[in-house]
């Protein structure tokens, strides 16, 4: 079951987000343990796991999240989502159709890539949760992410749909958060903010107490 109020703080990470001494698991504990509202397992880009490796690691996160009762999303991966019976899976434009999956996750989590007006206006939003819109500011977590669209696309898109739950994505951290909240983000999904945080637990703290 989807409530919006996952959303709040929404950790996104795969292998290739992790370069220094610590490890995808301990990262996520941490967070978790800090109070996270849901998990991305995004396996992407150059060195990527795949296949039986790839599963394992997502066994072992999605394990962590229930341990905290985080919903654990999937990235792109339809199949490994299904079979492993994830909470949800977040796709992009150009991933596999909504339509073509949905029934399959009928009672859990789907989310949407949406950057712009035209991409929501081509988007069928029917089995959509939330969306996610961005990038907001300069990311350098995705090499082929567009134009930093600021907080007036939220604004914007906040206005064009009132309704849907939407997460704030690209170059989020604790200090540029309040304005994306104010024009009506249900919350903010990030990589770097916590992957290189000295101190994951009071990253995770500030970002709640300035949600609250
Ligand atoms: N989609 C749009 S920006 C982005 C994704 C997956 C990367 C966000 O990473 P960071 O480090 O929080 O900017
Ligand atoms: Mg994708």
């Amino acid at each position: 079951m989807f409530h919006r109020e996952q959303l709040k703080l929404y950790f996104i990470c795969g292998t290739q987000d992790v370069k220094s001494g610590a490890t995808i698991k301990d990262i996520l504990k941490e967070a978790l343990e800090a109070g996270i509202t849901m998990f991305q397992f995004r396996e992407k880009g150059e060195g990527a796991l795949t296949g039986d490796v790839k599963r394992e690691l997502a066994l072992e996160l999605q394990s962590l999240c229930q341990d905290y009762q985080v919903p654990f999303i999937v990235n792109d991966d339809v199949k490994l989502a299904q079979d492993i019976d994830a909470d949800g899976i977040h796709v992009g434009q150009d991933d596999e159709d909504v339509s073509a999956f949905y029934r399959d996750f009928e009672d859990k989590i789907v989310g949407l890539s949406v950057g712009n007006f035209e991409e929501y206006d081509q988007s069928d939003l029917t089995h959509v949760n939330y969306i996610g819109v961005g990038p907001v500011y300069t990311t350098f977590s995705k090499p082929d992410a567009k134009m930093p669209g600021g907080v007036t696309r939220i604004r914007k898109m906040r206005e064009y749909d009132t309704e849907i739950p939407i997460v704030a994505i690209g170059g989020i951290h604790e200090e540029n958060i309040a304005p994306i909240i104010q024009q009506g983000a249900d919350g903010v999904a990030t990589i770097s903010s916590i992957t290189k945080s000295q101190n994951i637990k009071e990253t995770v703290q500030r970002y709640l107490e300035q949600m609250k």
